[in-house]
Formats: structure tokens, sequence, C-alpha cells
């Protein structure tokens, strides 16, 4: 049905080009990797969160936020985007004791969705 409709609006070199188009240019923010990772327990303190996604996110609204286990922020409100790695950004952390932190994060995919997540961390 659909492409019943689209013989009879397109002529069929655009069709068939529409067809075999690669994937959309501007993709999805999926976090691939973190440091700390996701569930480590790692000691000494980080003294930073960093975070990758497996493309370059944008710059407006990105946000990440470190909590402790009793809800208090404990990031220094400062993250940045890497220059040089657009899929990267990072914000430093207080002096982390012992304990049990939540990571969440936003940021804005090429595609313009907004991407929310978190995952968690302890510090041994
Ligand atoms: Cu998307």
């Amino acid at each position: 049905m659909l492409l019943q409709t689209l013989n009879k609006t397109l002529k069929p070199a655009v069709l068939l080009a529409a067809l075999l188009s690669p994937l959309p240019a501007f993709a999805h923010a999926i976090l691939v990797k973190s440091q700390p990772g996701k569930d480590e327990t790692i000691s000494p303190a980080p003294k930073q969160v960093d975070l990758w996604f497996n493309d370059a996110v944008r710059g407006e609204y990105k946000a990440v936020a470190v909590i402790d286990s009793a809800g208090k922020r404990v990031d220094n409100h400062d993250v940045e985007q890497s220059l040089t790695d657009g899929s990267h950004i990072y914000a430093t952390v207080a002096d982390l004791a012992p304990g049990k932190y939540t990571v969440r994060y936003r940021v804005v995919s090429q595609d313009t969705h907004i991407v929310t997540g978190k995952f968690e961390f302890t510090v041994k």
C-alpha cells in the first residue's frame, strides 16, 4: 500500500534511492562506557565521572549528577564535553567516602532526542 502510493508520486529511480539509502546520519545516543563503570566497585575514590556515548552528543542541556546513598549531590555541577571527543562528557566530584553512588545523566542526541539514564558504582 505504502509502496503503491510512493510509486504514484515518485519516479522509480527516486524510489529505489529512498529504499537503498543508508541509516539516518544523525544517531540516537546510547551510553557505551563509563568510568567508574556500571556496578563497579573501585578504590581509591574517583576524582571525576566520565561517560562515553556511541556518537557525539549535542552541547546543550547536558547534565551529570552524582548522588550518594543519602540522596545528596556530590558532583561539582561542572559537567563538560570533551573538545576533542564529542561523545565524551565528564564531571568532577567531591572527595567520596566509601559507599554507593548513583550517576544520573541527560544528553541530547544528534537526532535531537533526549537521552537519560543512571547507573551505580561503589567506592570501597
Ligand atoms: Cu533518537
